[in-house]
């Protein structure tokens, strides 16, 4: 170490003080450099803030609700069953959600509890799986199965009229475990407790269905703006 020994040698008690400080700033530089030094990130998956000129809340500030906590589905056996009066059961991979033509919106996603967030949503809507489905005459409602054994169900007329879709991705990143991975939907105008996670099966019906709060009083239709519970 002939550098730091001639150092000391040359210096007198005051610039080894200064030294010993410089050294001391130098690995406490070091050290918080070594720190924020994130995991290798895709660059595809970073967060959007804006979108379509309109400020998004961040991911991190968004609240989320389970009954269950969250679920953890496995992309690679994961597949979405389609089933019910509609001409043709499907039964699609994750991959082939991804290939359906793309729906990408700006929408506000509120709870009945008093909280929402402002997001982009990107995903599959539900006119394009029936597009391959079909639909049987006097259907009237969708039932939406999840894998916390939640579940949820909204008439069909204002899912294919709003052009509602199922999210795959959330601010443009995929859509992360504890948000629904790898489905929810986006329930644009209905209070939170429509827009169900971790999808796993949508049943086309004519009869009328309850879900897990709207079974518990809540209102079935769910309305952002109107009552949601008892008279209040
Ligand atoms: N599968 C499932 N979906 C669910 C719920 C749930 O408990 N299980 N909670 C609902 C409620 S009450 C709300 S407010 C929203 C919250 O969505 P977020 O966690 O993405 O913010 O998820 C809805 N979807
Ligand atoms: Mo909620």
């Amino acid at each position: 170490m002939k550098c730091t020994g001639e150092y000391f040698a040359w210096g007198g008690l005051p610039d080894r003080i200064i030294l010993s400080g410089l050294i001391i700033i130098i690995m406490f530089v070091c050290g918080c450099v070594e720190q924020q030094q994130a995991p290798a990130v895709n660059v595809s998956d970073k967060e959007d803030l804006f979108f379509e000129g309109r400020k998004l809340t961040p991911i991190e500030e968004q609240r989320n609700n389970a009954i269950k906590g969250t679920q953890f589905i496995n992309k690679e056996t994961y597949t979405l069953q389609v089933t019910g009066m509609v001409n043709r059961s499907l039964n699609l991979s994750y991959e082939e959600l991804l290939a359906f033509p793309v729906a990408d919106r700006f929408l506000r996603m509120n709870c009945v509890e008093g909280w929402g967030f402002d997001a982009r949503w990107t995903g599959v809507t539900l006119n394009s799986i029936f597009n391959d489905s079909g639909l049987k005459p006097g259907a009237k409602n969708v039932i939406f199965y999840c894998a916390d054994g939640y579940s949820t169900s909204l008439e069909l007329d204002y899912l294919t009229g709003n052009d509602i879709m199922l999210a795959y991705r959330l601010n443009n990143v995929t859509l992360p475990p504890e948000r629904g991975f790898p489905l929810q939907l986006v329930a644009e105008g209905r209070y939170g407790y429509k827009w169900a996670k971790w999808i796993t099966h949508i049943e086309v019906t004519d009869q009328p269905y309850e879900g897990f709060w709207e079974s518990r009083g809540y209102s079935n239709t769910a309305k952002v703006g109107e009552r949601a519970f008892g008279i209040f």
